[in-house]
């Protein structure tokens, strides 16, 4: 998959706010800090979404056109307890709101930080997605922050982990090197185009 042009189209801060997709259209969703933002930026090549150094960076669903096929979701991240209720709130009603009916989802990227992956939260979240049916592709992010023993350890732990959660597949990644960068690409591509649902 080759990325010319990338552009945020909107973002989403409220329910209201949200519009029917228009193409096939891949999610990413992950806990405060883990590197959603990073890892679209990796994909396509640029900074296009905001990294920040503190959680809670990406207030509202942004949505991205990626050339003229496709749209990806950088989505708030969830579990970061500093954040005031009323937003933990909204983003549980904005989420619910867009999972809940989005025929044109191909596709949720569930972005974890290596070190500690998966929290229970992502647990929580994979099993509260599964009814709705949506397949989900694990990226264990920040691999280039792990030794060779840990990082062995994590792929024998994870892969336990997405057969109970019936991931797709679980992608090593790293938005600093660069790793696993063509292996997710590859999988975004066929979420998009090849088995539509
Ligand atoms: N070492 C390393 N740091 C990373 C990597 N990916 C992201 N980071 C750092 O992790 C921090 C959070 O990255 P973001 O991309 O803003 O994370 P996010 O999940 O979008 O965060 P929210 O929008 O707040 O939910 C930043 O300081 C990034 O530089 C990675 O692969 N390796
Ligand atoms: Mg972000």
């Amino acid at each position: 998959m080759r990325i010319r042009q990338a552009v945020l189209e909107y973002s989403a801060y409220r329910v209201q706010d949200l519009r029917p997709g228009t193409g096939p259209e891949i999610a990413f969703v992950g806990r405060s800090n883990a590197g959603k933002s990073s890892v679209i930026n990796s994909l396509v090549g640029r900074r296009l979404a905001r990294v920040g150094k503190r959680p809670g960076h990406t207030p509202a669903l942004n949505f991205y056109r990626i050339d003229t096929h496709c749209y990806w979701v950088d989505f708030p991240g969830y579990g970061y307890a500093q954040r005031p209720q009323f937003e933990r709130d909204r983003w549980r009603q904005v989420a619910e709101a867009y999972f809940c009916y989005r025929p044109n989802l191909r596709g949720i990227i569930l972005i974890m930080d290596s070190r500690h992956a998966p929290t229970p939260l992502d647990d929580l979240l994979v099993r509260w997605l599964a009814p709705f049916g949506y397949p989900v592709i694990g990226v264990l992010n920040k691999v280039d922050l792990l030794g060779l023993t840990e990082r062995a350890a994590l792929e024998r732990r994870m892969t336990a982990w997405a057969w109970r959660g019936n991931l797709m597949a679980v992608v090593p990644f790293s938005a600093r090197t660069g790793e696993g960068r063509p292996a997710l690409l590859s999988w975004i591509q066929k979420l998009c185009f090849e088995e539509p649902r």
